[in-house]
C-alpha cells in the first residue's frame, strides 16, 4: 500500500502541494509509515512552505455564549445539554475591542470572535461586522465563527474585512450523525463554499477524542483535503472535557502517538495550510506539543482560556517555545 502511494505521489509530484483527489487508503498508508519516515516526510514538506521555527498565535473570544439551538454532542453550549452554564447576549463592541488590545499585547496576532449561533440574524451580523472592522484597526488578523450563513451574510462579512472563517467539520462522514444531528455536513460544506466565494479565508477542521475510530480521524483528514480547495488554516480540536454532554460517555482521549501521526498526514495532505493544535493542548505535555510541531503543526491559541474552556496559561506557552527556540512573530527570535 504505502508503495502505490509513493507511485501516485511521484507522478504527481507538481501538484502534490494542491492535491483535492486524496483518498482514504493513501491517508492510510501515510498515517502507517514508520514514525521516523513519517516525521521527516512531513517535516521535508512542511519546510517548503513554512519557516519551521515560526508558530502562529491566534486569540479566543466567546462574543455571545450558551443557549446554543444545535445538538452537537461535544458542546459545552448546546442548550440540549444541562452543563450548568449561563448562556449571555452579544457582548458590546467596546468590550470586544479591549479584549482584543489585551491579546494583541500578550502576542496573539490573530483575533478570533466566536458565537454560539445557530446561524447569525442580520441585524447581529452588522454588530459583528462593526466589531471585524475594529479589530482589524488594531493591526490584527480578524476571524469569526458565527455557524452557518447565507451567501450574502458572507459577502457582507467579507465587506467589513474579515480574513478568514471558521466552520468546522468536525468529524468523519461516517461518524457525523453519531456527534450532531441538528445540522448535517452538506449545511456546513455549502456555508463554507458561501465563505470561499466571498472571498474569504477558510479555517476547517474538527475534533478528536470523542469516542472515533482512527479511520475516522483519518476520514476527517480526507474530507478537509477533497474540499474544492484547501482550508488555509486547519484547527485540530483535542476534545476539551465538558460534563453534561453525550460525548462524555464515548469519550477515549487519542494516544500521544496517535495525534502526532495525525498532525503529520494533516500537514501531508494539506502542505500549504495552517495546521493549529486547537482545544485540549491542556492535556498534552510540551514534549507531545513539540512532536506535534516537528510533524507540521504551527499554530497555537494563546490565552488562558478558549471559549468555555480552559487552555494552557500563557506562562507554560511562552517557556515551551522559548525552550524549542521558536518564534510566534515573524522577525523575532523567540517568544518572550
Ligand atoms: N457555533 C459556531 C459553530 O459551531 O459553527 C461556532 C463556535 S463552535 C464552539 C466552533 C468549534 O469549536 C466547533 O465546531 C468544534 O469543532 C469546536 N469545539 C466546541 N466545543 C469543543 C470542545 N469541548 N472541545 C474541543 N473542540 C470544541
Ligand atoms: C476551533 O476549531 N476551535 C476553537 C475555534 N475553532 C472557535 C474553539 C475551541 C472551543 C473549545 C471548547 C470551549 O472552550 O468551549
Ligand atoms: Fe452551538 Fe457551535 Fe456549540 Fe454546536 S459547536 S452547540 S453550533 S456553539
Amino acid at each position: 500500500m504505502v508503495h502505490a502511494v509513493a507511485a501516485k505521489e511521484s507522478n504527481n509530484r507538481d501538484v502534490e502541494a494542491v492535491r483535492t483527489d486524496w483518498d482514504r487508503a493513501e491517508a492510510e498508508a501515510l498515517y502507517a509509515l514508520p514514525f521516523p519516515d513519517l516525521i521527516f516526510r512531513a517535516q521535508s514538506i512542511h519546510r517548503e512552505h513554512f519557516d519551521p521555527n515560526h508558530v502562529e498565535t491566534a486569540s479566543l473570544l466567546s462574543i455571545k455564549t450558551g443557549g446554543c439551538p444545535e445538538d452537537c454532542g461535544y458542546c459545552a453550549q448546546s442548550a440540549h445539554y444541562d452543563t450548568g452554564l449561563k448562556a449571555t447576549r452579544l457582548m458590546d463592541k467596546a468590550d470586544v475591542i479591549a479584549t482584543a488590545e489585551r491579546a494583541k499585547d500578550a502576542g496573539a496576532t490573530r483575533f478570533c470572535m466566536a458565537a454560539a449561533w445557530r446561524n447569525p440574524k442580520d441585524r447581529d451580523l452588522e454588530k459583528v461586522c462593526d466589531m471585524v472592522s475594529a479589530v482589524k484597526g488594531l493591526g490584527m488578523e480578524t476571524c469569526v465563527t458565527l455557524g452557518m450563513l447565507t451567501p450574502g451574510q458572507a459577502a457582507r462579512l467579507a465587506e467589513a474585512g474579515l480574513d478568514f472563517y471558521n466552520h468546522n467539520v468536525d468529524t468523519s462522514p461516517e461518524f457525523y450523525d453519531k456527534i450532531i444531528t441538528t445540522r448535517t455536513l452538506e449545511d456546513r460544506i455549502d456555508t463554507l463554499a458561501h465563505v470561499r466565494d466571498a472571498g474569504i479565508k477558510v479555517c476547517c477542521g474538527g475534533i478528536v477524542g470523542m469516542g472515533e475510530r482512527v479511520d475516522d480521524r483519518l476520514g476527517m483528514l480526507v474530507l478537509l483535503a477533497n474540499l474544492p480547495a484547501h482550508p488555509e488554516s486547519v484547527p485540530i480540536n483535542l476534545w476539551n472535557e465538558v460534563k453534561g454532554v453525550p460525548v462524555n460517555d464515548s469519550a477515549e482521549r487519542p494516544d500521544p502517538i496517535a495525534l502526532v501521526r495525525l498532525i503529520a498526514v494533516a500537514r501531508i495532505l494539506m502542505p500549504k495550510s495552517v495546521v493549529r493544535l486547537s482545544a485540549g493542548r491542556q492535556y498534552m505535555t510540551d514534549e507531545l506539543q513539540a512532536l506535534c510541531f516537528l510533524a507540521g503543526a504551527n499554530s497555537i491559541f494563546i490565552g488562558d482560556v478558549l471559549l468555555t474552556t480552559k487552555n494552557p496559561q500563557r506562562d507554560r506557552d511562552a517557556s515551551l517555545l522559548q525552550r524549542l527556540g521558536m518564534r510566534s512573530q515573524l522577525g523575532q527570535s523567540h517568544v518572550a
